[in-house]
Order: structure tokens, then sequence, then C-alpha cells
């Protein structure tokens, strides 16, 4: 699988200072709008781009800031931003109409995944005898909020959804450490366990039931894993140096993208990213093996990705990367192929592959570059069948 680099454009064209935990790219719907946060005049801004690339600002809900981090096939966005009367700093989580408009989700809110029927989880703040915790919530379309408690700790965050209300996150267990859960529609968790180590984070959910995420094994270093609709995880590996990896999506593929860090690990990010962002790279799954997205990318031009964030049902992929110190926003697009199921022949297995995608706009098959799947790019591909009649 290859990849053609599209440059959406820089997002810290402007300086500042003291924050940049919050800077990039977050995720991609199957329209190819993409979300995420850049500095406008001095302050962090949520943006949203149409299927061409072009930013929109998504303005804030009244004060200094905003930042997103999730968008959902009907283009509506959610995380986090500045009100009028928050202190410096703070904010509520929002969500926004498809027309762009963002509605309030009530105080100490934060929002980090939305599904299409527009239901976001994130979660919800409180100081309990001088102590600050956290939990993850569920607030549906019509601002009904649900805590979805934790694994027997103080604290947890709901960090995706699915189209049948399933979320993943991270809850404390009893003993302090936190685990990855998965949650059924009604909100029962399940504890999702690590892979020998004693903490895991799930950090994405696609359609069907597939959690991603990272855990820790016994040699402390921080896989990614993926796992089936029964929760049991399978260890994808690391990238790099084998010392972090970040997962951020999945799709209905089951295709997962994310970053690997080399030392110095996961901290650094957070505290000075554009230093650290040069310790990092991005990866993709490719039938379940880890790759570096840098080697697979057709035409980069000099930028170097430092991470992918989010991955749509047809394989496009977003993310940040660096050129000549700046960080921009990328869109990768499949690189189109005959070569459907990629075992490296074409034929009549890819035929049938690209004939059940006809009519869609699907760039991995669009052999003739004309915007959709037609017959075309079927004879286009019948010419290149490796055996007589496009037999195996
Ligand atoms: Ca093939
Ligand atoms: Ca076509």
């Amino acid at each position: 699988m290859l990849y053609r680099y599209t440059d959406l454009g820089i997002l810290n064209g402007s300086a500042i200072s003291g924050k940049g935990a919050y800077l990039g790219v977050a995720a991609i719907n199957n329209a190819g709008q993409v979300t995420g946060t850049r500095i406008v005049d001095g302050s962090f801004h949520a943006f949203i781009t149409n299927s061409s690339g072009q930013m929109t600002d998504l303005g804030t809900l009244g004060g200094d800031f905003s930042t997103a981090t999730a968008i959902n096939n009907a283009g509506q966005v959610t995380d986090y931003s500045q009100t009028t009367t928050s202190p410096t700093g703070h904010g509520n989580a929002f969500v926004t109409n498809s027309s762009g408009q963002m509605t309030d989700l009530g105080n100490d809110t934060q929002g980090w995944a939305i599904n299409d029927a527009g239901q976001v989880t994130g979660s919800v703040s409180s100081v309990t005898d001088g102590n600050y915790n956290y939990h993850a919530i569920v607030i549906n379309s019509n601002g009904q909020m649900t805590d979805l408690g934790t694994l027997g700790g103080d604290r947890s965050s709901g960090w995706a959804i699915n189209n049948a209300g399933q979320v993943t996150g991270t809850a404390q267990i009893t003993d302090g450490s936190d685990h990855a859960f998965v949650t059924d529609s009604n909100g029962q968790k399940t504890d999702l366990g690590t892979l020998g180590g004693s903490q895991s984070h799930g950090r994405a959910i696609n359609n069907a039931g597939q959690v991603a995420g990272e855990a820790e094994t016994a040699d402390g270093s921080i896989h990614a894993f993926v796992t089936n609709s029964s929760g049991q995880m399978t260890d994808l590996g690391t990238l790099g140096d084998g010392h972090y990896m970040g997962v951020s999506d999945i799709n209905n593929a089951g295709q997962i993208v994310g970053s690997f860090f080399k030392a110095p690990a996961a901290g650094a990010f957070v505290t000075n990213p554009t230093a650290s962002f040069k310790y990092s790279g991005a990866f993709v799954t490719d039938n379940g093996v880890v790759k570096d997205l840098n080697s697979l990318v057709a035409n980069s031009a000099g930028s170097t990705l430092i991470s992918a964030n989010g991955i749509n049902d047809v394989g496009q992929i977003t993310g940040t990367s660096i050129l000549n110190g700046l960080i921009h926003a990328f869109l990768l697009t499949p690189v189109a192929s005959c070569d459907a199921n990629k075992d490296g022949k074409v034929n009549v297995t890819d035929l049938s592959i690209i004939y059940t995608a006809k009519n869609t706009v699907n760039p991995a098959y669009d052999l003739d570059g004309d915007g959709k799947v037609t017959v075309r790019d079927m004879r286009i591909c019948v010419l290149k069948c490796n055996n007589a009649n496009c037999q195996p």
C-alpha cells in the first residue's frame, strides 16, 4: 500500500507560549473532512476542513481558545472550549452542528469522541474532599449525561464511542493502576486487562466492537493492541526502538493508526511537543502488521510524518508532519491499485472486490482518477491480471 501526500497547511504559523499539548490534527470522517487544533492570533482554535482540504475556524464558546478531538460522518465536531465565564485555561465540552455552530455541553466536561448519532463520550471533572477527579461520561444528542463510573478506583475517561454506543477508555482499578475498558451499548464496563504489565488504555473502537489502544508488557514497554469483538487482546508490538506506542484510531476495516516514540518517551510529548516530535513517527497497520508511514508515502517532498491521528473507512489517513521546522496537517490518500487484497497479484479476487465497491467513492480502487469506482476502473485492472482470464 502506497499513499499520496496532500499538505493541508501549517498549524503553528504564529507563536504561542507556555502551552502546546493540544496542537495537531485529530480525526477524519468518511467524506474526508479533517478536524484539529491550530494557532490563530496567539490562541488555540479548533478547525474543520471541507472535503477539499480547506480549513474553517470553528471559533470558541466565547473565550479565547478551543480544541477539537473528533468528527463524525455528519461533520459534527467535539472537544473543549473556553467560555465567557471559564477561568484561565479552563473550559467546557462542546459539540457542533453540521453547520459548525458550537453548543456548550456543561460545566467541567470534556468531549473526546462523537458517533454518528451525535453521542459524545469524554469526561466530567469534580473536586471531592479537596481531591480532583474525573469520570467517563456519555452525553446523548438531547444533552442527557450518563456517568460511566470507574473499575473500582477514583477516575476514568471515555476516549471513543462507536455507532452502537459502545465506549472504550481508561479507568482506574482498585490498586490505582489504569486499565482499558469497553462498555456494551448500555454502559456496562468490561476490564480489557493488559499485556502483562500494570496499565492499558482503550483509545479507539470500530462498529464491530474492536478496540485499539496501548498496553504495558511485562518488561515495561508500551505496545499497541487490538481486540476482537469479545475483548481478547492481540499484541501488535512496537516500532522504532520499541519504547512507546500511541494509538489514535481504528476504522471499520480494522486498520489502526498512531504514533511511535523513541526515547524520551511519552511525557516529553505533553510538555514540549515541538521538541519531542522529532523523536516520533507515524504508523498504520496493514493486515495486522505495524508499518512506518514514512516508508509508504509516494510524494512526501521533504515532510516527516510525526503522528497519524485518524483513519476513515476508505483508508485515508490524517495527521501531522514537520517541514522546515513547522508543524503541518496532512492527508494521505491510498494510491489506487488493482491488487485490492494486497497479495501481490492481480486476479479475479481483486476484480470482485473492486466490483463490490462500484459506484462508491474509494480512492484505493479509482484507477482512472475520475472520483468514483466504475466499470472503467475494472477494465483497467482486467488488463493488469497476471494470468489469462484473470485466473488466480
Ligand atoms: Ca490481489
Ligand atoms: Ca474511476
